[in-house]
């Protein structure tokens, strides 16, 4: 399989700040609280763009951070929310979280999108805290954090063509000729063990993508050599080009080698004969060459053979002419693999959070962790007295003042919640 692969961190927006205001009006005679609530922060969103083939775009980006949301006005005047980021991704990209390897998104149609890191809650003003009983709270929310992870994304490229054939008969020398491709070239067998792609543009304006595959050899297709890992590869083209050295040059026969590869080819499970296959008769600047294709053209009267040389350029256009035809009218077959499902995952919201755990480090410290807990001491503004003292009510609401007590915590201890520090007092 093609895998393009990109990781990238996403920072979504951070939601604004509430604010502490007061209503001061002539003639209003109790004023009571007026801050507005902030705005939420933008969410990082991936869209689905069936223009895009690659994830190069993605490769320039390292970090995308999203809009933060406006804080909260006066005149109890909401703060606006941030736009999303929107970023276009080409069909068939699967984002994955890099720390928890969960998929975060499969982008499959166009059009489709999926958060991939949400923005942060706007924190809330006074006037939205002011209750029968206090009815003109002095404190506020700051705004939540937006989502930050890393993600990576990876793409199954599938390939127009694939250059299938023995070691050594030039399919490597052939990518390089006719694409942009620099795939290694040697005269040893199994040069290459990684598929190179390689776009191919027509002069008609016509591309498609090339796949220069491994080599593989008699048995392959019972996992000799460097085997079935190898056809696997064949199955993401949809179109095989095979390679012959036409002039033997390493004293194989080519008529030899043709039914070879062919026998491979049909006993793999995916009965790759089944593709439309254009022989390529390589190596045609060689002795010997004219008098194989002969012989060759005698025993397949039915095939149409391109006699090329890969190393002097010779006759190209005809055998990639006639590729670009025959994609045409070859159906685009599933990118899936059989064992995968279609079913199309959005945003995988985590398993239920835990309201809070309690550790203890090696200075005595007791440290409570848990994202619930620590969202709220991040939207927590220290400044504000009231909101300290609401915070600590919290605290024992939620039941931490009982279990740092069942944890052993004393009176004058210090505990921890995220960098903030206090002691606790029974
Ligand atoms: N004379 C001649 N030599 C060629 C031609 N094409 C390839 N060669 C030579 O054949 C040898 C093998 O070429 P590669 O392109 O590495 O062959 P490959 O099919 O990619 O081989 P593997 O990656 O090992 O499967 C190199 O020494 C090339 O220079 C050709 O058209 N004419
Ligand atoms: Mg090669």
């Amino acid at each position: 399989m093609f895998l393009d692969s990109v990781k990238i961190e996403v920072n979504a927006g951070k939601g604004g700040n509430g604010i502490v205001a007061y209503r001061r009006e002539l003639k209003v005679e109790r004023g009571g609280p007026f801050g507005g609530s902030g705005g939420k922060g933008g969410d990082i969103v991936f869209k689905g763009n069936s223009g895009l083939s690659t994830l190069l775009d993605l490769k320039f980006m390292k970090v995308v951070k999203g809009n933060n949301g406006e804080n909260g006005r006066n005149k109890g005047m909401y703060g606006a929310s941030a736009e999303d980021t929107i970023i276009e991704v080409p069909l068939g990209t699967t984002v994955y979280d890099d720390d928890t390897n969960e998929i975060v998104a499969d982008i499959t149609k166009p059009g489709q999108t999926a958060i991939i890191a949400k923005g942060g809650r706007g924190g809330r003003g006074n006037m939205a805290f002011a209750t029968g009983i206090n009815k003109c709270p002095d404190f506020s929310e700051q705004g939540e954090p937006g989502e930050q992870r890393f993600i990576r994304c990876e793409l199954k490229v599938l390939a127009d063509c694939g250059l299938v054939g023995f070691p050594s008969v030039g399919k490597s020398t052939l990518i390089n000729a006719c694409s942009a491709a620099k795939a290694k070239v040697a005269a040893y067998h199994f040069t290459t063990i990684v598929p190179n792609l390689g776009m191919v543009r027509l002069p008609d304006e016509r591309s498609f993508v090339m796949a220069d595959l491994p080599g593989i050899i008699e048995g392959a297709s019972q996992g000799l050599g460097l085997g079935l890992q190898f056809l696997r590869h064949i199955e993401r083209c949809r179109v095989i080009v095979h390679v012959i050295d036409m002039a033997g040059s390493e004293g194989r026969d080519p008529l030899d080698d043709y039914e070879k590869i062919n026998a491979e080819l049909q006993s793999y499970k995916m009965n790759l004969m089944k593709r439309p296959m254009i022989v390529a008769a390589n190596k045609m600047d060689l002795e010997g060459a004219e008098d194989n294709l002969k012989r060759f053209k005698e025993k397949y009267p039915d095939i149409t053979v391109y006699p090329i040389s890969a190393y002097t350029h010779q006759n190209l256009d005809p055998l990639l002419y006639k590729v670009a035809d025959t994609l045409e009218v070859t159906e685009e077959f599933s990118l899936l693999e059989e064992d995968e499902t279609d079913s199309v995952v959005n945003y995988t919201f985590r398993e239920e959070e835990k309201m809070f755990e309690i550790s203890k480090d090696d200075a005595g410290r007791y440290i409570v962790t848990g994202k619930p807990l620590e969202r709220i001491v991040a939207m927590l503004n220290f400044n504000q007295e009231s909101a300290v003292i609401r915070f600590t009510r919290q605290l024992r609401s939620f039941g931490v003042d009982d279990a740092l007590r069942k944890a052993g915590c004393k009176d004058g201890d210090i505990v921890r919640v995220l960098d903030m520090e206090f002691e606790f007092r029974d």
